[in-house]
C-alpha cells in the first residue's frame, strides 16, 4: 500500500468511525497535488460501498471563513448521496466528530460541462439554485489542519442539505442573487449573518472556480450535478438536539435537525 493509499484508507475510517485522527501531513509531509489524489482515493473508498457522487462543493470562497480556518487559497470536494440529508429531514449526532453548520447556495447543471473546454461556461449550464446548508465535519483533532491537510480530508465535507430549486442561469436571468442577506439559525435564534456577496465578491465567480478546479484537479461535472458554493458565513459548531435553519432572502429557508 502506498502512502497516498493509507493516507486515504485513515481518512475513511476516521469518518466512518467519527474518531479523529492527528494532522497527517505532520508526520507524512504530501503535496497539493498529492492531497488531490488522496482526496480521489477518499470518495473512490465511499463509491466502493454503493455511495454515489451528486456534486462539488467549494471552500474558503469567503474571505471570514478562510481567516477562521487560517488558510486563503479556495479548495474543492466531492459530496455524496450519503451526505444527503433532505430539507426538513433528521441527522444522526453520533455519526459527527465536531460538526459546524455553514449557510450556502447550491447551484444544479442543467446539463454535462466538459471542464478541460476553454468554451465551456459552468454559468450557461446551470438550470437552478437554492439555498443550502453545508455540514463540515474535519477528520482531523480539533479541525486543525494544513491547506494539503484539508484537501486529502475531502475539505471535511459530511452532510448537506438543499432547500427548494429555483430556476437560474441563462434561461432565467432576471434573477439577482450577488447580494442576498443570509442568516444562519439554531434552534430559531440567528447566530450568524452577512450576504451572497461575501462568496468570492459574487457567487458567480463560484461556478468560474468549479471549472478551474474541475480541470486542474479531475472532477467531472455531468448534467444533475449540484455545486455547493462555498459558505457566505463562518461556520458554527452544532450540538445534539439542534435545529439548523439557513435563509437567503428572493430564496428561501432550509432546515436540518441533529438527533
Ligand atoms: C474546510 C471546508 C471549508 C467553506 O465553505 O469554506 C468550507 C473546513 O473549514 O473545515 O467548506
Amino acid at each position: 500500500m502506498t502512502d497516498l493509499d493509507r493516507i486515504a484508507h485513515l481518512l475513511d475510517t476516521a469518518a466512518r468511525t467519527a474518531e479523529s485522527v492527528p494532522q497527517v501531513s505532520l508526520e507524512t509531509p504530501f503535496t497539493l497535488d498529492e492531497a488531490y489524489d488522496i482526496q480521489h482515493r477518499v470518495v473512490q473508498l465511499r463509491v466502493d460501498r454503493q455511495d454515489v457522487v451528486t456534486g462539488v462543493k467549494l471552500g474558503f470562497t469567503n474571505p471570514a471563513k478562510a481567516a477562521q480556518m487560517g488558510l486563503s487559497d479556495v479548495i474543492v470536494g466531492q459530496i455524496t448521496s450519503d451526505m444527503a440529508v433532505a430539507d426538513g429531514g433528521i441527522l444522526d449526532r453520533e455519526r459527527f466528530i465536531h460538526v459546524r453548520a455553514e449557510p450556502e447556495l447550491a447551484f444544479r447543471l442543467g446539463v454535462n460541462v466538459n471542464p478541460a473546454d476553454p468554451r465551456s461556461s459552468v454559468y450557461d449550464a446551470v438550470d437552478a439554485v437554492a439555498p443550502a446548508i453545508e455540514f463540515i465535519d474535519s477528520r482531523y483533532r480539533n479541525f486543525k489542519f494544513t491547506l494539503e491537510d484539508v484537501v486529502a480530508d475531502n475539505t471535511s465535507a459530511s452532510a448537506y442539505t438543499v432547500g427548494q430549486w429555483v430556476p437560474f442561469g441563462p434561461r432565467a436571468p432576471h434573477l439577482d442573487i450577488s447580494n442576498c442577506g443570509v442568516t444562519l439559525e439554531l434552534d430559531g435564534h440567528v447566530v450568524e449573518s452577512g450576504s451572497t456577496a461575501a462568496i468570492l465578491g459574487n457567487p458567480l465567480r463560484a461556478l468560474d472556480a468549479t471549472k478551474r478546479m474541475a480541470a486542474a484537479y479531475g472532477f467531472a461535472l455531468p448534467a444533475g450535478t449540484i455545486i455547493l458554493a462555498g459558505a457566505a458565513t463562518i461556520a458554527t459548531a452544532v450540538g445534539e438536539h439542534t435545529t439548523v435553519t439557513a435563509r437567503v432572502s428572493k430564496l428561501g429557508t432550509v432546515s436540518a435537525r441533529f438527533s
